[in-house]
Parts: C-alpha cells; structure tokens; sequence
C-alpha cells in the first residue's frame, strides 16, 4: 500500500468515526440545558456610614434619621417601612435588608427590639448590626451572602412611645424606669388618667425606686416595690396612678392571662407585667401580628435587658420545646459571648436551663402560633456590679429590708456614652452566627432526561443541601412552576420533603411537558418552602443539537472525493 493510499484511508477512518459519533449523538436520548438562576451581588456603590448620634441613646426621631440615613446610602439593598402606628401615634419602623435584584421570598431572618422601654440598649445594638451589614456588604463574603439569600427584617424599636419617655423626654414628666407601653388606664378608678404619676421629689436629678423585702423561712423575699413620689391629686395616696399601661411582652395570644400560673403576669393595670384588656389589645402588638400574617420565619430573635441570658419556649414551664436543639443554640451562645459576659444570671456550664415565668410572652406565640421554631429571647445586658452601685440597704425591725435603687443605668442599660459600643461589641459575633442558622438551600441539578415531545415525562434529578447546621427546612419542600404554583403530577404536588441541617438529599421528580420542547423554550421551576424561600432553576433544550447534523453532512461530503482517490490509487497499485 502506498503512502498516500494509506493516509487517505486513516482519514476516511477518522471521518467515519467522526459521523458515526455524531450520528449516534442524534439517536441517544435529547439533551438538555439545566441552570441554578443565581442573581448576582449588587454591585456596591456607596461608602460606608457611621452613626448620626454615637455614644447617645436614640430617641424615636434620631432612630429614624439613622434608618434614613442607611436607607437613602445603599437603596438596592434596603428598604424602610413602618408596621403600623404605636398608641401615641409614633411610627414602628421596620428595616428590610436583602439583595432587592433578587425577586424570589427569600429564608427570613427577623430581630425586633424594645418591647420594653426602659431597655433601650436592644435599640442600640440593632442600630449598630443594620450599619455593619450595609457597611460590610460587598466586601465581608458571609455578611454579603446573607443579605443575597435571605430577607432580613430588623424592628428596632417596637414600643417607640416607651422609649421616648425613657430617653426622649427624661427630665421633664418621663420615666427612666418605663417598662410597658403608653395606653393610658386609669389605675384608681377615679375617671382621670395617670393624673399621680412618679416624680423626683428630692430634686437630685434621679428617681428612686424602692424594694421590700421581708425575711421569711431563713431568707430575703421580695414583697413590694415603689416610687419615689408625691401625692398629686391630694387623694391621701403617692403614685396611684401612674404613667405606662400594657407589657407589650405578655400581651401576645398565647396563654394570655393564665390563671393557673401565679407569677409572670399582672391583673393589675399598676404591674409591670399587666396583658392589658385582651391579648393583641395593644396597637404595637397588633401592629407586629400583622406584619407576620404573610411571613414565615425559622428563627427569630426578640432583644432584651435586664441581665444576661437567653430564653426559648417554653422556659415559662420550665423545660425547652425543643431540648437538645435550645441546648446547642445555648452552648453556642456561650463560646461566641465574651468570658466576662457569661457571669450573668442566665448562663452556666450545666445543663440547667434559665426559666422565667411568662404567660402571653412574645418566644411562646412564635413558637405555638407562628411556627417559628427558635424564636429567642436575648437578654443582652446586666452589669452585675450594679446589684450594689447606688443603692443602699436599710434594715428595719430586723425582719424587713429596703433596698433603694438610685440608678436605673447599668441595670438596664449602661450610662450614656462608649459603654454603649461595648455592649454591641459583646454581642455583635451572635448576630452573624444567627443569620448563619437560618435554613437554606444550595441546589444543583444533576440531570435531566428523557423526550422532548409533548405528554411526556422528563426526568429532574436535583441534589439539595440545607445550608444551616442545626435547623431542618421545617416543611417540606415544593416545587413550583414559574407563577409559585405547586407543580402537579398525575393531579399531585411534587414534594421534596423536608431536608434536615446540613443535609443532602438527592430527590427526582417528573415534569409532564404540555408542548414539545422546541429550541429558546425554558421551563422555569421554583424550589423551596416559606422558610427556606425559593430558589429558580432553568431547563432548556441544548442549543448543540441541531447544528451538529449539518456537521454530518459535511463529514460525508468530504468522504465522496476521499473515497474516489482512494478506488482509484487501488487500481494504480494493481
Ligand atoms: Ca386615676
Ligand atoms: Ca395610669
Ligand atoms: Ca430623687
Ligand atoms: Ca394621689
Ligand atoms: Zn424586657
């Protein structure tokens, strides 16, 4: 065999292989296209801000000037609206952060703060967190992540017209010690209202607050407490009708006014811990519930002070709706708080778990109602020392102790000032790790197959994982066509289950084509639940496809000549 008869035959051998393979392609199964639509970061094209009003306890306005100010800086991540209006109609304002380019309901992560006025630290904080995560957006990767895949609500300060008479209007007929919201009830039945309120009567620039105890049984128990005060309205009677009507926090509809429980809540509209009339009575609660009916949250977070410690259902009954799920959390909490922090009341090395009476709490409707699985109440601030700063005992009779208490700050709140940013810094690493619990899915498609006809079923095979390490999807997971209806098969929706934390699961579900599967058509599917929120993925017919007969074509084109040289040299060679 010559030279040249032995080239042109390897490359009609080459050009066969090269058509059968492609012929074959035609005769295997159609291929598809298949995408996760990621929506990528906004682009950040704004500076970072700091506060307006550093070192200094906002009042309702300055809260709002601050939210503003975050608003109006980055806009494509953020949005500010009110929830409703408080009793003295003052706006509770709500700040959602979340990539905006991305359209789909994404996992929730919420944090509301001051239910309780005289915890005006938990305002501070939550200013300080929606700063750093506008100000890290684009360059810390987690935080930026986070605001990509999640829709973070933070309520800064659920009882504004509290926090005006603790912080706004202080020296003139306000109450630092204001814990409840502002209905006004008229605590004595003499049809005027709150006309004998608390005062400071010595001139010292402080309101005394007064403890009684009595000894009983061997030990120091708590009787009553009281104001420093005067007799207003001449009644013959100090402080009976004071400022300051419902606790927000045990005005929610669940065991609301439990008459077996003696202790966590009030009858009286005096008591700190009055329900009010009927549970959601209160505007600002009203205003929360209906900020809730269209949101599902796996997590949630209610900020508190008072002493440090953190709180889940049912901690009212003393044990925890979800044990050893609560017990992580907690044992989280303790190696991300700082040493000192943890000398608190609320947290120790064993498993004993930090109870506190409450009936219509916040963390229990979540939890019963809402179907928030770890809804957390966060106490974020107690100094200890302040059990003895600025009070003084008084012993009478031997049996009865009255302790007096000059300062609210560092009990509730520390003093105005850098203190401030201290409490934050303590905290502030348990802000990421919770939006880092919040349950979402990475998903990728590992195949589609099957024909491209109309009537038939092709085949999706997915592979999911719950991103968070300790919170399951909570529901199962739907799969849903372009509009968020459920996707049906055989008059059934498809179903993915639930997924547990940090899981994979490798589900496969049909799809009936209505049409055939033509070349630019997409069949756009949604993938989620309400917690998770839903992620879009993308089928489409391979592109490839058709071109790759014309190459065929050409391939026996060029094998005609091959073939005639070929036949021919044959001949020579003879
Ligand atoms: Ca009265
Ligand atoms: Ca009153
Ligand atoms: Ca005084
Ligand atoms: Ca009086
Ligand atoms: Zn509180």
């Amino acid at each position: 065999m010559s030279r040249n008869r032995l080239l042109v035959a390897i490359l009609l051998f080459l050009l066969s292989i090269l058509m059968i393979s492609q012929v074959q392609t035609e005769n295997l199964t159609p291929i598809y296209e298949f995408q996760v639509i990621k929506t990528p970061s906004v682009v950040r094209s704004w500076k970072s801000v700091s506060l307006l009003y550093p070192d200094h306890y906002h009042t309702p306005e300055e809260v709002y000037e601050e939210l503003v100010q975050v608003a109006n800086t980055a806009p494509a991540i953020t949005r500010l609206f009110s929830l409703g209006e408080s009793y003295e109609g003052r706006e509770i304002y709500c700040m959602h952060i979340t990539n905006k380019e991305n359209s789909n309901p994404k996992a929730g992560a919420l944090f509301v703060a001051e239910h309780h006025a005289r915890e005006q630290i938990t305002t501070e904080v939550s200013l300080r967190f929606i700063l750093d995560l506008v100000n890290n957006y684009g360059t810390d990767p987690e935080l930026t992540n986070f605001i990509d895949n999640q829709d973070i609500y933070f309520i800064p300060a659920l009882n504004p017209d509290g926090l005006y008479y603790v912080v706004g209007n202080e020296t003139v007929d306000g109450n630092p010690w204001l814990r409840k919201n502002m209905k006004k009830f008229d605590d004595d039945n003499d049809s005027f209202f709150d006309e004998d309120p608390i005062e400071d009567v010595n001139g010292d620039g402080i309101i005394s607050e007064y403890d009684r105890y009595e000894w009983i049984n061997n030990d120091w128990e708590f009787i009553e407490y009281w104001f420093e005060g005067i007799d207003n309205d001449e009644d013959g009677l100090v402080n009976e009708d004071q400022l300051g009507g419902v606790d927000l926090n045990r005005n929610y509809d669940y065991r609301w006014n439990d008459s077996t429980l003696d202790s966590g809540w009030g009858s009286d509209s005096l008591s700190e811990v009055y329900p009010g009339l009927a549970p959601f009575s209160e505007p600002e609660t009203i205003a929360y519930r209906d900020f809730l009916s269209n949101k599902s949250f796996a997590t949630a977070m209610s900020l508190h002070s008072g002493i440090n410690a953190t709180y889940f259902p049912w901690s009212s009954m003393g044990y925890w709706a979800e044990s050893s799920l609560y017990y992580q959390i907690y044992r989280d909490f303790i190696e991300l708080l700082p040493k000192g922090y943890l000398s608190g009341e609320g947290y120790s090395s064993s498993r004993t778990l930090p109870s506190y009476t409450t009936a219509g709490d916040w963390a229990d409707w979540m939890y019963a109602r809402e179907g928030c699985l770890v809804p957390l109440t966060f106490e974020i601030y107690h100094n200890t020392s302040a059990d003895t700063y600025g009070t003084v005992f008084y012993i009478d009779e031997g049996n009865e102790l009255i302790l007096q208490w000059d300062v609210i700050y560092e009990y509730f709140a520390p003093y105005e000032g850098p203190a401030i940013q201290s409490v934050y810094e303590d905290i502030q690493t348990t802000f990421p790790y919770w939006l880092g619990l919040t349950p979402r899915l990475d998903i990728k498609v590992t195949s589609v197959s099957g024909n491209m006809s109309i009537g038939n079923n092709i085949t999706i095979k997915l592979e999911i994982k719950n991103l968070s390490p300790l919170i399951d999807t909570i529901d199962s997971i739907e799969v849903l066509d372009e509009s968020f209806n459920p996707l049906l098969y055989n008059g059934e929706s498809v179903s993915i289950g639930e997924i547990l934390a940090e899981e994979t699961s490798k589900p496969s579900f049909f799809y009936t084509l209505e049409n055939d599967l033509e070349i630019g058509d997409k069949i756009v599917l949604k993938i989620g639940n309400a917690y998770v929120g839903y992620y879009t993925i993308e089928i489409k017919e391979n592109m490839f496809h058709e071109q790759s007969i014309k190459f065929d074509f050409t391939y026996f084109l060029l094998m005609i000549p091959l073939i005639v040289i070929f036949q021919k040299s044959k001949k020579k060679t003879l």
